[in-house]
């Protein structure tokens, strides 16, 4: 029997000790007005509206007469941060404008605005627009949902009106939301003001998310961090993935 000093005796013990900040801890991320303290395991990714409409020709945005290529510069960091919580477990929700396809949820209101000669449950060329179903309605290719993630289909701009992601939330025990997508001014800020009358913190990583409008864009971060944080808190994702265990 060979004796048991010929076994790594002290990396093995290394390799099984538990990590120093784990899931479960609340752990705190630079951010402005001041730091962001969360809690991993009950803190969801909430990608905002990743969708063909909003950042691929001949959708919803261009019909609104948008330079759609302004937005595709959150892919890749959405991707990362994406990455980093499905590796950790973590909890992730998808949302998707639109309306169902017979528009019964569609105010008029909401058809009639704009007065552009094509609007929403019209035919483009990604199908019907902003139409449940369609292909122009569906999550970019590089952000698609993976099975078991929650998507959440919403008539309106925010994720909460007509939906049923406040019980989703308190099912799961989501407490905290890191809030990402298109468009910060719009989608994303009437998200991040909902979320907070309902109690819940958000964390909005700046180039995570993405606007027509360089100023509408720099103005929707202002009025969310401004006052003490009014609606939530501003970072960069770098901050986050710094952050995670
Ligand atoms: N027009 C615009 O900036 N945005 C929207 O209509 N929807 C979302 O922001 N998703």
């Amino acid at each position: 029997m060979p004796s048991s000093t010929a076994y790594p005796r002290f990396i093995a013990v290394k390799a099984l000790a538990p990590p120093a900040v784990k899931l479960t801890d609340a752990i705190a991320v630079e951010a402005e007005p001041y730091p962001f303290e969360f809690t991993p395991a009950t803190c969801a990714l909430l990608i905002i509206d990743m969708q063909r409409d909003f950042l691929e020709p001949g959708g919803f945005g261009e019909m609104l007469g948008n330079d759609v290529s302004r937005l595709r510069s959150t892919i890749a960091p959405n991707r990362k941060l994406l990455g980093a919580w499905r590796a950790h477990g973590l909890q992730v929700m998808h949302t998707r404008e639109g309306h169902r396809p017979d528009l019964g949820c569609l105010p008029p209101a909401k058809k009639a605005r704009g007065r552009s000669r094509t609007s929403i449950g019209d035919q483009g060329p990604m199908g019907r627009i902003l139409v449940r179903g369609e292909a122009g309605h569906d999550i970019i290719p590089e952000l698609y949902p993976l099975f078991g993630e929650t998507v959440i289909d919403k008539p309106g701009k925010g994720a909460f009106y007509a939906t049923d992601l406040h019980a989703i939330m308190q099912y799961r025990g989501i407490r905290q939301l890191i809030v990402t997508g298109v468009t910060t001014e719009v989608c994303v800020n009437t998200t991040v003001r909902e979320a907070n009358d309902r109690g819940y913190d958000c964390l909005v990583p700046e180039d995570c998310v993405g606007s027509y409008f360089p100023n509408l864009h720099a103005a929707g971060l202002e009025m969310i961090k401004a006052q003490g944080g009014i609606f939530g808190w501003v970072t960069h994702s770098k901050n986050i993935l710094a952050a995670l265990p």
